[in-house]
């Protein structure tokens, strides 16, 4: 049996992944420590508030007090807590820069007093953007060139957790994983979006040409990356994680939705470009393959659909959060 430390439990990935382990692993105890952002939501796990392997603490990374608490009951620490969305990142940095980067250090040092192991959730885009129309992918040793507040303080992160492993000798690991996408996901980000929009008889709304290039993993295979990476992996090692094997960019995104959800072209909007808009990410996420045998086990088209799916059966999780999302993009005028 393992106990763990997850943060940042209650957001998008966290919950998936809390969900994931509890059934995956059912002899193991997660701890959930999260402060409730605007992102973090307790329904998101409603379904296993009784449940004796889980707990529930509402409280913030960067406090020391609480963080040595909980570490010093853990085996290994998932750390999925941040400020996770770029175009919030534009408009407020401040919060990114004390979640992700002190937070993460807070986590650091108290991870080093009781000599546990910290695995970093963290994300393709601190490399930075790569050319439309090119046959170059991210690999692990890519360097770093964020372009956003968001990812400039994820990069930081991540360089603070490798320090901590070459001076320290910390056992970590860390995953760069690309866009994630599935259920209770945050309506503010790119396919969630779109889907609630379009039920609430919106538009989807394009950033700029609509010619960026992102690669889609499903939330789950995420999760399994980061359970074989826990179980085998050498300590010390970074994995990215993606799931595409063709470019798609996101005004082809929008369309598949709109085919599936049987609505026309006349649905999509242009709006304001997003500043320092990085234009392709694409992920190599061979080591993970060749290493560990990993690979996405969901295909982009179905589980979009799945993901509609989802969205149309579970209004009373999101109608909650789409005021605010969409009241933040009013300030951007996207
Ligand atoms: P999210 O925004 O949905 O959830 C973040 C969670 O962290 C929320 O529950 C929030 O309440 C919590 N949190 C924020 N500040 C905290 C603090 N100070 N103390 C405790 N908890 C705090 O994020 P997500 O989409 O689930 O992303 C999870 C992680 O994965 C992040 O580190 C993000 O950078 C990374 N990531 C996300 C994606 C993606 O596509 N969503 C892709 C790559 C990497
Ligand atoms: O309404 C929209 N219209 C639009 O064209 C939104 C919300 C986004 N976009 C574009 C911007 C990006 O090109 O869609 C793409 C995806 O946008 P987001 O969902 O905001 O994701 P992105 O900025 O790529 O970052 C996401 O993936 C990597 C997560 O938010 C990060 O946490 C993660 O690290």
């Amino acid at each position: 049996m393992s106990k763990l430390l997850v943060t940042g439990g209650a957001g998008f990935i966290g919950s998936n992944f809390i969900h994931y382990w509890l059934a995956e692993h059912p002899d193991d105890e997660i701890c959930n420590l999260d402060i409730l952002t605007y992102a973090g939501n307790k329904t998101s796990l409603v379904d296993i508030k009784e449940d004796p392997r889980y707990t529930f603490i509402e409280g913030d990374i960067r406090n020391p007090d609480v963080v040595n608490d909980l570490i010093k009951d853990a085996d290994t620490i998932i750390h999925f807590a941040a400020e996770s969305h770029v175009d919030r990142s534009i408009l407020g940095p401040e919060a990114f820069i004390e979640t992700n980067i002190k937070g993460t250090y807070v986590l650091l040092e108290a991870a080093r007093e009781h000599g546990v192991h910290l695995h970093h959730v963290s994300t393709d885009e601190v490399f930075g953007a790569l050319e439309l129309n090119s046959k170059e992918k991210f690999t692990e040793s890519t360097p770093y060139d964020p372009s956003s507040p968001y990812s400039a303080s994820k990069a930081s992160s991540d360089h603070l957790v490798r320090a901590y492993h070459e001076t320290f000798g910390l056992p970590i690991s860390i995953t760069n994983c690309s866009n994630n996408f599935g259920p209770y996901q945050h309506p503010e980000k790119f396919v969630s979006r779109m889907i609630t929009n379009l039920i609430d008889g919106d538009n989807v709304k394009i950033y700029g040409d609509g010619k960026y290039v992102r690669d889609w993993l499903y939330v789950r295979d995420h999760c399994a990356a980061i359970d074989l990476i826990l179980q085998q992996s050498k300590v010390g090692e970074t994995y990215l994680v993606g799931g595409m094997t063709k470019d798609v960019n996101n005004l082809e995104v929008a369309k598949m939705l709109l085919d599936y959800m049987e609505l026309g072209e006349d649905r999509i909007e242009f709006v304001t470009d997003r500043p320092g808009h990085d234009r392709r990410y694409a992920v190599d996420w061979s080591k993970l393959n060749k290493d560990l045998g990993w690979e996405p086990e969901h295909s982009f088209k179905d589980w979009l659909h799945e993901t509609v799916d989802w969205y149309k059966a579970n209004e009373a999780w999101w109608r909650p959060l789409k005021e605010e999302a969409e009241s933040t993009y009013k300030k951007t005028g996207q």
